[in-house]
């Protein structure tokens, strides 16, 4: 129902978004974004690029008067990077980069100059999943959802974060520092790590989590596999250029448990009959529904394919063994990933939250949202305890 479709090569002219489905009645101007849009220019590790662009969006369809009107919402960023490149001599590149999509991409299209295939698989391009999951953030935070991440992990320095750190304070630490790690000894660890890969001509990856608070429970569900709110969002998170893997909840760690250590035990939370859980070991999703508590998910980066050091390759122009050159890329782009991730999980809940409610309008949707609560004991009808097929005579 929300979806968004992009458009746009790094070095090219412009980016371009389309956000489709968004509701009518959504104050939005182009700060709402522009806000996002700089976070996702900032972190330690980034390359020479980010000193150059200067990401700002215009909204050129779909706002009104301040206001969503329904319409589908058409964003653009310029590349002042473009610039630069009508007065550079580029070299043709026919030499492919290990772990890049030049080969995948030369083999599947049929390209020898590889530039073909790498300015659209760039990472450039999430400048827009960034612009429109801005747009979804807002929406959400209409309904009293909150999005944030935070990097747990850069290289081998893993962050051990107390289990009681409350989550927005999570998120308001990670930005107090160029990592976005929540503790700052660690987070200066991690600055160091980065340090070192840049002095020893290499990259780093890492770990981030992705969260989402105040997801009312019933999103998504298990009737079909495409449908399971954990199947999508572990999707959009690999569908990341170099996320190669995430979780929901400690999925890795549970897995070397026993299911009495692992599983969320249901209690009664007050006299009202309200059911939740004593602990989220779950991640906020069983049966591919969200059951109220914090959606949180583990994302896993590989480090940069672009490394300084050559690597062994084939020259696709001559046929001969070649070691690969040098393009100008991030070291370590993780802590600039965090807010991609979160926009990421901004268009799934929001999809799913218009899945649920419905409606054209935001005013529409609100007192639809607010019959949305944890369930309590009274809300179940009791017309089913008892039951048989309904294929039985
Ligand atoms: C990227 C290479 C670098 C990154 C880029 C992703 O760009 P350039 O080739 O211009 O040096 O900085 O990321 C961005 C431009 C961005 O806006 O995030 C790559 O190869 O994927």
């Amino acid at each position: 129902m929300i979806r968004i479709l992009t458009a746009g090569e790094s070095h090219g002219p412009q980016l371009t978004a389309i956000l489709e489905g968004m509701p009518a009645g959504l104050p939005l101007t182009v700060d709402d974004i522009n806000g996002e849009l700089a976070r996702r220019q900032q972190g330690y590790g980034a390359g020479g690029r980010m000193s150059i662009e200067r990401d700002h969006v215009q909204i050129t369809a779909g706002v009104m008067n301040g206001k969503t009107t329904g319409a589908p919402i058409a964003l653009t960023v310029f590349n002042r990077d473009w610039r630069n490149w009508q007065e550079k001599d580029i070299q043709p590149i026919t030499t492919p980069r290990p772990g890049h999509a030049d080969l995948t991409g030369a083999i599947k299209y049929g390209y020898r100059e590889l530039r073909l295939s790498l300015e659209r698989a760039s990472a450039r391009e999430t400048t827009m999943r960034v612009a429109a999951g801005a747009i979804c953030r807002k929406f959400l935070a209409e309904f009293g959802i909150v999005i944030g991440g935070y990097v747990v992990q850069i290289g081998s320095v893993k962050a051990q974060l107390p289990d009681d750190l409350p989550f927005e304070e999570r998120f308001a630490r990670s930005e107090e520092n160029d990592v976005r790690c929540p503790d700052p000894d660690y987070a200066e660890q991690m600055h160091q790590a980065i340090r070192q890969a840049i002095i020893d001509k290499d990259t780093l990856g890492g770990v981030m989590e992705i969260v989402a608070l105040n997801v009312p429970p019933g999103l998504g569900t298990y009737v079909h596999f495409d449908r399971r709110l954990d199947a999508r969002i572990i999707a959009a998170m690999v569908s990341i250029q170099a996320m190669k893997g995430a979780e929901i909840g400690p999925a890795f760690e549970n897995a070397g448990k026993r299911g009495s250590e692992v599983h969320d035990e249901i209690i009664l939370l007050d006299e009202n009959g309200s059911l939740g859980r004593r602990t989220n070991r779950a991640g906020g999703i069983e049966g591919g529904i969200s059951t109220g508590d914090p959606i949180i998910a583990r994302v896993a980066m590989k480090p940069i394919s672009t490394v300084l050091k050559a690597l062994q390759s084939v020259n696709l122009a001559t046929g001969e063994p070649e070691p690969t050159t040098y393009e100008r890329s991030d070291f370590c782009a993780l802590p600039r990933a965090v807010p991609i991730g979160e926009a990421m999980m901004a268009l799934v809940i929001a999809d799913e939250l218009m899945m649920k409610l419905g409606g054209d309008s935001i005013e529409e949707m609100k007192p639809r949202f607010a019959s949305l609560r944890r369930a309590r004991l009274d809300d179940l009808p009791m017309d089913n305890v008892e039951w048989r097929f309904g294929y039985e005579a």
